[in-house]
């Protein structure tokens, strides 16, 4: 009889080419006069923290990390013990670099000024999509970086860079300095490593992501652009669509940025006495400013989401983005009427 052994993997099979790490990656950068080190400095911080809040998100419910804390956030919504948890994290990291002066956060009613009178102003949500958290579904952080000096009202268009991080099967840090967009995905030992140096979101696709248990609210463009997609290649789009919605905004965008598609929360009936679902400052404008840096497109349906002029911290806005082809053709739907 003969035995069945695993064939002997030689050590080159695992053998990588050096990678280049976030620091090192930053430092290039600064060197070459892409971005000040102060900037580089507020984003190495946003990474630190999701480093952190990865290693608690792996085995937060064999430590009891679950559940509500039975609070309610400024938005209204039931806050998770993790989503304090991420929040406190945060707060450490950036409160400890003297270039940052004020966040906004999502889990904080009020900006929170640090001592620092640095330059850089962040606007974040800690933990993205928590209550995807109890089913072990991808969350993320989403992060912006503004210029002090601008205050806390601005437009999208004015980021000096955003990103986000996926705690998925892999943990990935997507961010850009408006040039290009990069991906560091983080190692065994706890660092970023970059494994994607230019994404792009493709022009066309045929997979969009919206929550289809909203269509009664929905106005006549969505119902128009919808119903073309589930007609497929016997309506006026012509082909085929598939649908995909995770309902954690980082799970969707980052599918979007690494295959193309579209991401629609648009105004309905339900939410516009609110403005929309998803907040402007901190989760709209940062995806927008990226899938734009990817050469994809992002609308409020009427207009480019980064020339809003927000009015509120917490304010909320219609969000359409992804594949600038699909884009333009729910555009092309509003302009309808
Ligand atoms: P939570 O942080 O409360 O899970 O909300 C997630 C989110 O803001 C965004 O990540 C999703 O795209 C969107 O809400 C999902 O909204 P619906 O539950 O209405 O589909």
């Amino acid at each position: 009889m003969t035995t069945l052994r695993p064939k002997p993997v030689s050590q080159d099979t695992h053998a990588m080419p050096q990678q280049m790490t976030l620091p090192d990656w930053l430092a290039e950068l600064t060197r070459a006069g892409g971005v000040p080190s102060g900037l580089a400095s507020v984003a190495a911080s946003m990474a630190a923290a999701s480093v952190e809040i990865a290693a608690i998100l792996r085995t937060a419910p064999v430590a009891g990390q679950v559940g509500l804390v039975g609070r309610v956030n400024v938005q209204g919504e039931e806050q998770k013990q993790l989503d304090i948890i991420s929040n406190d994290i945060v707060v450490k990291y950036l409160e400890q670099n003297p270039e940052i002066s004020i966040l906004v956060s999502e889990e904080l009613d009020e900006p929170l000024q640090f001592q620092n009178q640095g330059r850089y102003v962040v606007a974040t949500d800690p933990l993205d999509g928590s209550s995807n958290l109890d089913v072990n579904v991808t969350v993320g952080t989403i992060f912006s970086i503004l210029d002090a000096a601008g205050g806390l009202l601005q437009k999208g268009s004015a980021q000096l860079a955003a990103g986000y991080v996926a705690y998925g099967p892999a943990t990935s840090l997507v961010l850009s300095f408006g040039a290009s967009v990069v991906v560091f995905t983080l190692d065994a030992d706890g660092r970023y490593v970059l494994t994607d140096t230019d994404v792009q979101v493709s022009e066309a696709s045929a997979e969009y992501a919206i929550n289809t248990a909203r269509e009664r609210f929905w106005d006549a463009a969505t119902k128009g652009y919808v119903a073309e997609n589930v007609a497929g290649e016997t309506g006026a789009s012509g082909k085929r669509h598939n649908m995909r919605w995770v309902g954690s905004m980082v799970a969707d965008v980052h599918r979007i940025l690494m295959r193309g598609g579209i991401f629609l929360y648009p105004l309905d009936s339900e939410t516009v006495s609110k403005g929309g679902r998803l907040r402007l400052l901190y989760e709209a404008n940062p995806m927008a400013f990226l899938v734009e840096a990817a050469g994809g497109k992002a609308t409020t349906g009427r207009e480019r989401l980064l020339d809003v002029v927000p009015t509120g911290i917490h304010q909320r806005i219609p969000v359409i983005l992804g594949s600038a082809e699909e884009v333009g053709r729910v555009e092309a739907w509003y302009a309808r009427g």
